[in-house]
């Protein structure tokens, strides 16, 4: 029988881990079991949840002893969608006592009801034409309030600088200054000419907003107006409606995902759903090619573990495409070594105070972070190297540099 197995931490103030394990198993499936007539039990056998394992790990500062719990719920029991799945396997509980939900292992059966991302990281690298190497994206920031020409100066100013893609700041919503569909269309004319004249080739990501029953047919209409990708404020919506945008065929853009709200649900070491489950394994399930999420080292960092354990689950080798880790928040040029230590030449390095805030504007922002890829990818040293490459030093001038030890 398919099952879908949940792996959460509890803290059991009653230390009995393996009757706390029953009752969530029964409590989500069939309520009980022990008293039920052997007809009833015969009848309700294939719904009813499995203890898979109870295991102390120790206690917390309360004296409550922490469990990693297994349960495995039978997906009859559920429409294979992850509201669905969500709902049976963290719904009540997630509101009854100290528990985290940490994982979800789908059985192969279930893994079929998903898409993973339409292009992935190979799609998104072909799309750009850069295939060993980390790819760079710059964020729009100060543009709420602006109009369209001060929008569209900033994007070709980032394009200059040589980033691969440009995402909208994901607190821009639909608006009378830059409108969603001007948006495209003006900016697109104005990569296209920084590509004419430069050589370099720099997609825009556009926020996609608005009343959820109206994305299909806002994305399907960015699509026909040229846009190169969705940025997406999934947790806000729900990421069944970012899994409805991947299978819809008139839509056929990449997305990328915003973590936006995510910290709500994952934050807490006690309550909620793990960084990996949620803006790893559940977003490239449902389709996202692109992740974004703290990364260990910028301005509101994850501890490290934490920051990998996402990118393990984006790039995991299964039936899926891998999604690409887009570690972020407060990067600059300094950290491009520990960023490439930690997650290889398959993640997009991501800034937008450390390109707008360089002295030298984004143009030069752009490319002091494309001298330290290079210099990283040569296994050489920012801080030995800077006085060759101006703008890199001037940023390590500005923000600093952490050199990685080989
Ligand atoms: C984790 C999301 C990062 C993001 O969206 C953003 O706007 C970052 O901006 P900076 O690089 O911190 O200025």
């Amino acid at each position: 029988m398919s099952e879908i197995i949940a792996t959460y931490i509890v803290h059991d103030s009653k230390h009995q881990p393996e009757k706390k394990a029953e009752e969530i198993a029964l409590g989500l499936t069939v309520g009980s079991w022990t008293n039920l007539p052997k007809l009833d039990q015969d009848q309700l056998r294939k719904h009813k949840g499995r203890v898979v394992s109870a295991e102390g790990l120790g206690e917390d500062e309360n004296h409550h002893l922490v469990a990693k719990i297994k349960i495995a719920y039978p997906i009859v029991n559920f429409t294979p969608d992850l509201p669905a799945i969500l709902t049976t396997v963290f719904g009540k509980l997630s509101l009854d006592g100290i528990v985290k939900l940490v994982d979800l292992q789908f059985s192969d059966e279930l893994k079929t009801f998903f898409p993973g991302p339409r292009y992935g990281i190979k799609g998104i690298r072909e799309k750009i034409g850069v295939e060993t190497q980390p790819l760079l994206m710059s964020i729009f920031k100060g543009v709420l309030g602006r109009d369209l020409n001060y929008l569209l100066s900033q994007l070709r100013e980032q394009a200059l600088g040589q980033v691969d893609l440009v995402k909208d700041d994901e607190i821009l919503f639909e608006n009378d200054l830059t409108p969603f569909y001007k948006r495209i269309v003006e900016g697109k004319k104005v990569l296209n000419h920084v590509y004419e004249t430069t050589g370099h080739r720099t997609l825009y990501a556009v926020n996609l907003t608005g009343k959820t029953f109206e994305l299909k047919e806002r994305a399907r209409r960015a699509r026909e107006a040229g846009a190169d990708l969705l940025l997406f404020n999934v947790f806000a919506y729900g990421i069944d409606v970012l899994q409805e945008l991947r299978v819809d065929s008139e839509i056929n853009l990449p997305l990328m995902a915003h973590p936006a709200v995510s910290g709500a649900l994952t934050s807490s070491p006690k309550y909620g759903i793990s960084h990996s489950l949620l803006l790893g394994k559940l977003l490239r399930y449902a389709g996202a090619d692109l992740s974004l999420f703290p990364s260990p080292y910028g301005s509101v960092a994850l501890e490290r573990e934490t920051a990998l354990s996402v990118g393990k689950e984006l790039t995991k080798e299964d039936q899926f495409l891998s999604s690409f880790p887009v570690p972020s928040a407060g990067i600059h040029p300094g950290l491009v070594p520990l960023l490439i230590r930690d997650f290889g030449i398959d993640c997009v390095i991501n800034a937008g105070g450390g390109v707008h805030g360089h002295p030298d504007g984004a143009r030069g922002g752009g490319i002091a972070f494309r001298q330290a890829i290079q210099l990283t990818l040569k296994g050489e040293s920012l801080q030995a190297n800077a006085d060759q490459f101006p703008e890199l030093k001037k940023a390590i001038d500005l923000w600093g540099c952490v050199e990685v030890m080989s």
